[in-house]
């Protein structure tokens, strides 16, 4: 019988349910090591939370955070909140001695992340930012396959993150157009996983420049706050954040990237798709199709081409404690993974990856990005201390 790990969440809508999943699913399939007890949930909206509570499976409900982070019965606190109010929480938690696993994107800017890594510092707590897209087997096997030099010297790192979803001037102003909630647009919601994933296989980025727009620049404001599809009211409101950033990016490796996001690219849905080209093998992948990673071996002569390795066995990341081969994973079972590891890694006194130095070094890239959209110059990334 593993131990106990009680848990508070913080948030309850998009990402708080589908956190809430991953934790009721995570001791089910896998073997965890603590196994959580969904304590409480915690919104503003007491009616809200308390139907989330009793449908998602949670003993109760916080309408404060400030009183969950504090409570004694509470060891690790998920924070799901939109963006402006993730420092706060988070450096709140850990002066409560709490680990934390937080949603991307970490802060707002550069000043507010360090500040979080000072905390989760000196209360010595456990910390993970929710990357979940590290946690598709098929992205994690790309790692291994790097890490086992299929790729060789990495020259290209490309990607694109396209959505679609507010291409209609009356989609409502919701609070990700909100650089006072949001901090930034298409590049915190979007940007921050595909340079997650640039961190991750092909190492640390040096210097780069953007330019972003705003298509649409003033949107109805919706008749409420929250979610992805408010319905719009009458009055209209100004957009303050980015509707799409390009960017180009130099590695400290030597190798060259390039970052396209928008949610204007019209007809794709969660269309996240790398690309990394090396001496030895390219590698191709898209969320859309997320079970499935396409590799090519410079080894192959005149029989070169393209293979698409359905990483569903038992043998890739995570797939032993799902079902038999072929039977494919979908976006929420990251999620699970990612809880999975973060319980394995407090259970071994071990960082989860990615923790708040991950976190803070992907929001130096995204403040040398903003920076450079700004003022049209090549921006260095700070080289932050972890
Ligand atoms: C909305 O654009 C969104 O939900 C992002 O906020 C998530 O991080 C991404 O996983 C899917 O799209």
């Amino acid at each position: 019988m593993s131990k106990l790990i009680n848990v508070g969440m913080i948030g309850y809508k998009f990402m708080g349910k589908a956190h809430s999943n991953a934790f009721r699913q995570a001791p089910f399939f896998f073997d965890t090591p603590l196994t959580p007890v969904m304590k409480a949930i915690c919104g503003r909206n007491e009616e809200g939370v308390k139907e989330a509570a009793e449908k998602y499976g949670w003993e109760g409900y916080e309408t404060s955070w400030e009183k969950l982070v504090k409570r004694d019965d509470i060891d690790l606190v998920d924070i799901n909140t939109p963006n402006s109010s993730h420092a706060e929480i988070a450096i709140a938690a850990a002066e409560n001695g709490k680990h934390i696993l937080l949603e991307k994107p970490m802060a707002m800017n550069l000043s507010e992340a360090k500040e979080m890594v000072k905390a989760v510092k000196k209360a010595g707590v456990k910390h993970m930012i929710g990357f979940n897209y590290r946690k598709f087997p098929a992205l994690a096997f790309a790692k291994k396959m790097i890490e086992d030099g299929k790729i060789g010297r990495i020259f290209h790192f490309r990607a694109v993150y396209l959505q679609d979803w507010i291409v209609d001037p009356d989609f409502p102003l919701v609070w990700r157009m909100d650089k006072k909630i949001a901090g930034g647009g298409a590049i915190g919601d979007l940007a921050a996983h595909i340079i997650d994933m640039a961190l991750y296989l092909a190492g640390d980025i040096s210097s780069v420049s953007a330019v972003t727009e705003t298509f649409i620049k003033e949107r109805p404001l919706p008749e409420a706050s929250g979610g992805l599809s408010e319905s719009a009211g009458k009055e209209k409101g100004e957009v303050t954040v980015d509707d799409a950033i390009i960017s180009l990016a130099k590695f400290d490796n030597g190798a060259l990237g390039t970052f396209e996001a928008t949610r204007f690219g019209l007809g794709h849905k969660n269309y996240a798709v790398i690309e990394i080209n090396g001496s030895e093998g390219s590698m191709r992948y898209n969320i859309e199709r997320m079970n499935e990673l396409e590799y090519l071996s410079g080894e192959d002569g005149d029989e070169q081409g393209f293979k698409t390795i359905l990483t569903t066995d038992a043998t890739h990341p995570y797939m032993a404690a799902w079902w038999p081969p072929g039977h494919m994973l979908g976006w929420e079972h990251s999620h699970v993974n990612q809880v999975y590891h973060l319980l394995d890694s407090i259970a071994a006194n071990r960082s989860p990856e990615p923790d708040f130095f991950d976190g803070l070094k992907n929001q130096a890239v995204m403040e040398a990005m903003s920076q450079s959209a700004q003022d049209g110059r090549w921006h260095d990334v700070e080289k932050v201390e972890i």
